[in-house]
This record gives C-alpha cells, sequence and structure tokens, in this order.
C-alpha cells in the first residue's frame, strides 16, 4: 500500500493551480469551503461544485481540511447547540458527495502561529519560524494583553524586552500582522480589540474544561459520523503548547489518547501532524504512529527545527529534528498491516526559486511543496522496496 500524495488547494482563489498540484505528482486535492462562514451548513450543491473542479483536473478530493469547529461550540456558549446540529448536517452532507476524511482543530481563537513567515535560509529559500522572545514582545508590548506577564519569567520579560528595543516600526508592525493577521489557515483575521475581547471569552475555561468541551462534541458527532461512514481527523495544536494564555489541549500522545478513549470508535481519529507534535522534543514519532496508528486517517508530513531558547523554524522535510526516516517506516509498516492507503500531504514547504518572486500563501507556495512531496515519495519508495511492500 502506497501513500496517497495530496496537496492543500485554498481553491479557486489559490495562486497555486490544480494542475500544478497534479504535474507536482499529487492524485488527490485536499481543501475546504473557505467561503463558508464558520458555523454555516455546507450545501451538497457547494461540494459538489467545488468536488467537480478537482475531478475537472484528473484528480480526487477525498480529504477535507478543514471543517472548521466554531468558537461557540469550543466554548459551548452562544449558538453552540445549533452549530453542533449544523456540523452534523454538513457530515451528512459531504459523506452524500463520497468524501472520506474531515479535519479540523480545537484551538482556540487561533490556528497556528508564527513570528517570521519569510525566515531566510542558508540557502536563499525563506522558511515560516517562531522566535520565543519576539513572541513575547508581541504578547507584552502590542497586544498589550493584562495578564501577560504572570505567564512568563523575569528572564523571558528581560529578553522580550531586549529584544522589542532592537526592532522598528515597520518590523513591529510586520510582527503584529503575522501573528494576527497572516495565517493561511486561519478562519479569520482580527484587530486588535476584536482579538482582546475573543481572548476574554475564554475566561474561566482552563485545559480541563476546554478537553471536556472536546469530549463532548466528539460524543455528539462521532456517532453520526461513524454512521456515514466518515473518519474525523482532528489536527494538533500548532505550536503544541499554551500561548496567549489560552489552553491548548491536543498537543501530545497522552492527549490524543484521551481525546480517543472519549468517544472509541473507528471513526474517531487523528491528522498526524508531524510539524506540530514535533516540536515538542517528549513527543516520540515513531513511537506515535506505532501506538496510535489505527487511529491515523490523514498526515502532514513536514518537519521543524528548534533550538534550547524554545525558537523553531521549519526545516527541509528530510532535515531537522524529526526522524523522518523513522516515521516513513512507521507509516509503510502501519499501511502494509492495516491494508489501507493514507493520505499525505506535505504540510508546508520553503518559498524558493520563482516563487520567490510571486506572491503566494505563507508555507503554501508551489516549489516547496513539489520538492517536499518529491523528497518522501522517494523516502516511501525506498522504504516499501526494502522491507518487500509494493
Ligand atoms: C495546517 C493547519 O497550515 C497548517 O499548518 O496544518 O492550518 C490545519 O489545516 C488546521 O489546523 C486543521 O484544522
Ligand atoms: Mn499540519
Amino acid at each position: 500500500m502506497k501513500l496517497e500524495h495530496t496537496m492543500r488547494w485554498f481553491g479557486p482563489t489559490d495562486p497555486v493551480s490544480l494542475w500544478d498540484i497534479r504535474q507536482a505528482g499529487c492524485t488527490g486535492v485536499v481543501t475546504a469551503l473557505h467561503q463558508v462562514p464558520v458555523g454555516d451548513v455546507w450545501t451538497v450543491a457547494a461540494i459538489r461544485e467545488r468536488r467537480a473542479l478537482v475531478e475537472a483536473c484528473g484528480m480526487t478530493w477525498t480529504v477535507i481540511e478543514s471543517l472548521p469547529v466554531s468558537e461557540d461550540i469550543k466554548t459551548r456558549s452562544g449558538h453552540f447547540r445549533q452549530h453542533i446540529e449544523r456540523y452534523k448536517e454538513s457530515l451528512h452532507n459531504v459523506a452524500a458527495c463520497g468524501l472520506k476524511v474531515v479535519t479540523y482543530n480545537f484551538m482556540p481563537i487561533l490556528d497556528w502561529m508564527r513570528t517570521d513567515l519569510a525566515f531566510e535560509m542558508p540557502d536563499g529559500s525563506r522558511a515560516l519560524r517562531f522566535e520565543k522572545d519576539a513572541f513575547i514582545a508581541f504578547d507584552l508590548f502590542l497586544l498589550k494583553r493584562s495578564a501577560a506577564a504572570e505567564d512568563y519569567t523575569p528572564a523571558e520579560i528581560a529578553s522580550a524586552e531586549q529584544r522589542f528595543s532592537t526592532m522598528t516600526e515597520p518590523e513591529k508592525k510586520a510582527l503584529y500582522q503575522t501573528a494576527l493577521q497572516g495565517l493561511p489557515g486561519s478562519e479569520e483575521t482580527f484587530t486588535p480589540e476584536h482579538f482582546i475581547d475573543a481572548l476574554r471569552t475564554y475566561e474561566g475555561i482552563d485545559a480541563a474544561s476546554l478537553k471536556q468541551h472536546l469530549f463532548l462534541f466528539l460524543q455528539e458527532i462521532v456517532p453520526v459520523a461513524e454512521e456515514l461512514g466518515l473518519k474525523l481527523a482532528i489536527h494538533p495544536d500548532d505550536p503544541p503548547y499554551p500561548i496567549l494564555g489560552l489552553p491548548r489541549i491536543v498537543s501530545t500522545e497522552q492527549d490524543a489518547k484521551e481525546l480517543l478513549a472519549a468517544a472509541p470508535s473507528p471513526a474517531n481519529g487523528l491528522c498526524f501532524c508531524t510539524g506540530s507534535y514535533g516540536v515538542r522534543p517528549d513527543n516520540d514519532l515513531p513511537g506515535m504512529v506505532r501506538r496510535l496508528g489505527d487511529s491515523i486517517h490523514f498526515l502532514h508530513l513536514r518537519n521543524t527545527s528548534r533550538d534550547a531558547a524554545g525558537n523553531f523554524f521549519e526545516a527541509d522535510h528530510l532535515a531537522g529534528d524529526t526522524d523522518m526516516y523513522a516515521v516513513m517506516r512507521e507509516l509503510v509498516l502501519l499501511m502494509k498491516r492495516r491494508r489501507v492507503s493514507l493520505p499525505m500531504r506535505p504540510d508546508h514547504g520553503h518559498q524558493m526559486l520563482d516563487d520567490l518572486r510571486k506572491a503566494t500563501n505563507p508555507g503554501y507556495s508551489a516549489i516547496g511543496r513539489l520538492r517536499g512531496l518529491a523528497e518522501l515519495r522517494g523516502l516511501e519508495v525506498g522504504i516499501a522496496g526494502a522491507i518487500g511492500e509494493d
């Protein structure tokens, strides 16, 4: 069994076309109806229309990324009951259109967070980076979150102050925009006031209660997904620890085990993102594939490189802290054992070659992902051949 090779496509407005993706060697596309507001139902007509675009280029759409979970559901307030019913309705509709895997995440307010979207690598390509001092400086001096100082040690604050004093005004502005408005994965962008208001909605919600909210949500939607033959795939937190005073609850193997145990079913599963889990040195990625493999329904393969100070950048797919050979070996063995072909995408790539002169979605330029995918495919073929798997 081979991985199903895919790339993410942001829809008709994506500067990377479906033909580009096909030429990169993909047989499938991962996409979402980004135009539908979070909390609304995905209609059969809209799903079919999108699917037809993908199929017209000779590829399939089997994985949704993401069917977003509303803030009301995460905080169990406001219209959360209605939103859960709508989520179920969307699941019915995507199943009716033949889709198989639904990715989602349960990160409060924000999706992934970086401080630099164009960190220059020694070869001149550009990577996404998280710099701890810059991030703390953003929290303390740009966002000015009232409880921020309590979350950091005096040494961390001093270091962030020092870093902030070296920044020019345009650098400060860029940092601010990167943190709150730069993310293609996010379904929302924020003004400062709007963001501080959003943070307030999590007052009184700690990690334990957010976990409870996730489990209650799962207990409602997993039986529906199971009946429809769908697989749910929760994406981990990125970075995999609490930020801005917000709890994050899908960061470790233990977190994954707990959410799987909260609603046991073949439909309740994981999007195994090596780029997100891999930022924590205490996550043993090949071991996680071995132990959680039966629940892995979708893969994001990406590498990161961290340092002792808490900074990390997105490395080449076969470089960085994650032993991609060991992960791929486990995946080949897993697919052999389960007799399934798991969908995979290279999750981000460097901005490089011609893409350096183009407007691109950070992390989602064509050529860097093509390089990552090509390397991963070669690795897979080599390992599969060596263990006698076709
Ligand atoms: C993605 C996430 O771009 C990315 O890093 O891995 O945005 C991911 O799509 C969502 O968290 C999944 O819901
Ligand atoms: Mn990911």
